[in-house]
């Protein structure tokens, strides 16, 4: 071989390898996504196997990333659940971690750093939008609806964002944008109060003529201010140019998160995207009004998907698609009658929203947390089903993993990094996790190990066996699904393994 050869194979190496670096560079900066469902179960998704609904879009993201069998939220409701994925931290070892009103103060404080902090550290732009349910303010009641409300997603790592502050049932019924509300005359100012009604505003409860959209199930609440012809949780004042509709909500959020996408789509990005889709009160767009043939909560259904269409279309225009990793999972399990009278319960039909799990939102037993949940980044993940333990806890420390960031001392004390896993390179999961409802529970592969409680057994509303129970329960979930069997008795010294676990995590101090 002549020198000459030598030389251009030399050349032709280096260019060679410059070019792998640049592949390597860019996967290993994907821009990345979550999608975060709200109260939909682990058989809402046609992917997980139901046949009663059918979500195409969800479907193709999931045939060609990795579907988690048992994925798990970290709580069975939404402030706590979203907490922990946020923080990377348990969000019971805080007391102020419950269901939030619409005026509570930020849970998250300003001084932790959260998963968005980490990646606009890691030189990304953030963005969330949909619903926050995290509080905002300093203190509950003391936010300025008016004028800027501080503190709030800039001071917790995210650039922009355009949120619900609670929930759809909850006052203030308004999208605040950047910490501010959205279309707000300033001639008509808005007031929230969750202890005192404002005189002359009529109330879901007298005034049931005024709910000519949807009426609250009998003893739900959900009775207080009307909006839209929804009464709702909380009082409300004002505003009157800014109040929502709850039809345009999916249309407008999921207009928000396409933007984003557009807006920085030469840049690395973080979107935390979660919908509305399916809370109640389900007021979709007429145009999937009917069409799932199961009511308001299955059109719902249908929104959802047609938001996450959306997302994959647009990252398809734009030539993102390759180098996008999206996650996407729900916050808690699934709820039938959560609080309207939508017909949700008459309209189910054979439709099974938990899948072969026990409970549902609200519960100790499986279907409280165990949720959808797929990762797809085409460039670096293969299709695949994952039956590995995993969390969303662990989706902080895992996303520091992919970016090569080392975080500062404290943060996310709890979040393990499982990135292999997440991208299907390994089907190791977590040994164990640990699952919040009226109780704690320990989980692992095998077992699963209900703390005794004081709650009670079943949530008549809602009609939602709890999984609380005095005595401990022991259930074999690789025999028993289900959770039938309650086999305490049987394994005490599996009980105090799995107790013992508990009790570990749950002195450790994280300060
Ligand atoms: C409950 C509400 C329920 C829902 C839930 C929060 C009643 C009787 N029920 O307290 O309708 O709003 O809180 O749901 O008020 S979550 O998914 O945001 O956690
Ligand atoms: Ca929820």
């Amino acid at each position: 071989m002549n020198n000459t050869l030598i030389g251009c194979l030399g050349v032709g190496a280096a260019v060679l390898s410059s070019l792998q670096t640049t592949h390597a560079q860019q996967s290993e900066r994907p821009n990345v996504i979550f999608i975060l469902a709200d109260d939909i179960g682990y058989g809402d998704l046609s992917c997980n196997g139901e046949k009663t609904i059918h979500t195409p879009n969800v479907d193709a993201l999931a045939s060609r990333g990795v579907r988690f069998t048992d994925a798990h939220a970290v709580a069975a409701t939404s402030t706590p659940s979203r907490y922990s994925l946020l923080t990377g931290e348990y969000a019971w070892r805080r007391n102020d971690t419950g269901i939030a009103t619409g005026d509570a103060g930020m849970i998250i404080r300003p001084e932790q750093h959260t998963v968005a902090d980490m990646f606009q550290s890691g030189g990304y732009v953030t963005g969330a939008v949909g619903k926050w349910h995290l509080g905002l303010g300093d203190k509950a009641g003391t936010q300025d609806w008016n004028g800027f409300i501080t503190p709030g997603l800039k001071d917790i790592g995210f650039d922009y964002s355009y949120i619900m502050a609670a929930t759809g049932d909850r006052v203030p019924c308004v999208i605040v944008e950047n910490q501010r509300v959205v279309n707000l005359d300033p001639n008509d100012p808005i007031e929230v109060s969750y202890t005192t009604p404002f005189p002359g505003e009529p109330l879901g409860k007298d005034h049931p003529e005024l709910l000519t959209v949807l009426k609250p199930s009998v003893n739900h609440g959900h009775d207080q201010a009307i909006v839209n012809g929804v009464s709702r949780i909380g009082y409300m004042k004002g505003g009157k140019q800014a109040l929502w509709k709850d039809e345009n909500i999916a249309d407008s959020i999921t207009t928000k998160a396409v933007q984003f996408i557009e807006d920085n789509q030469h840049k690395p990005f973080f979107l935390y995207f979660a919908t509305n889709d399916a809370h109640v009160p389900r007021v979709p767009h007429p145009r999937f009004v009917g069409k799932s043939g199961m009511g308001a909560r299955g059109d719902a259904l249908l929104q959802f998907d047609w938001s996450v269409g959306e997302i994959l279309k647009v990252l398809d225009r734009l030539g993102l698609t390759e180098n996008t990793l999206i996650v996407l999972t729900s916050d808690n399990g699934p709820v039938v009658d959560d609080g309207y009278q939508d017909k949700a319960v008459e309209l189910l039909g054979k439709h099974r929203p938990w899948g072969d799990f026990r409970g549902g939102k609200y519960s100790n037993f499986e279907a409280g947390t165990r949720v959808p949940f797929i990762v797809s980044w085409p460039a670096n993940v293969k299709p695949a089903v994952s039956s590995a333990l995993v969390s969303q806890l662990d989706l902080f420390a895992s996303m520091a993993s992919l970016l090569n960031t080392t975080l500062p001392e404290g943060s996310a004390p709890d979040s393990r990094d499982f990135l292999n896993t997440l991208l299907g390179k390994t089907k190791l999961g977590r040994e164990y996790i640990i699952e919040q409802a009226g109780s704690l529970s320990v989980t692992t592969s095998n077992w699963k190990y209900i703390a005794p409680g004081n709650g009670p057994a079943y949530n008549k509303l809602t009609n939602t066996e709890l999984g609380n129970s005095k005595l401990p329960q022991l259930y074999n979930l690789k025999k028993d699904k289900g959770e039938k069997l309650n086999l305490a008795d049987k394994y005490p010294d599996k009980v105090k393994e799995l107790q013992a676990i508990l009790d570990k995590e749950k002195n450790k101090n994280n300060d």
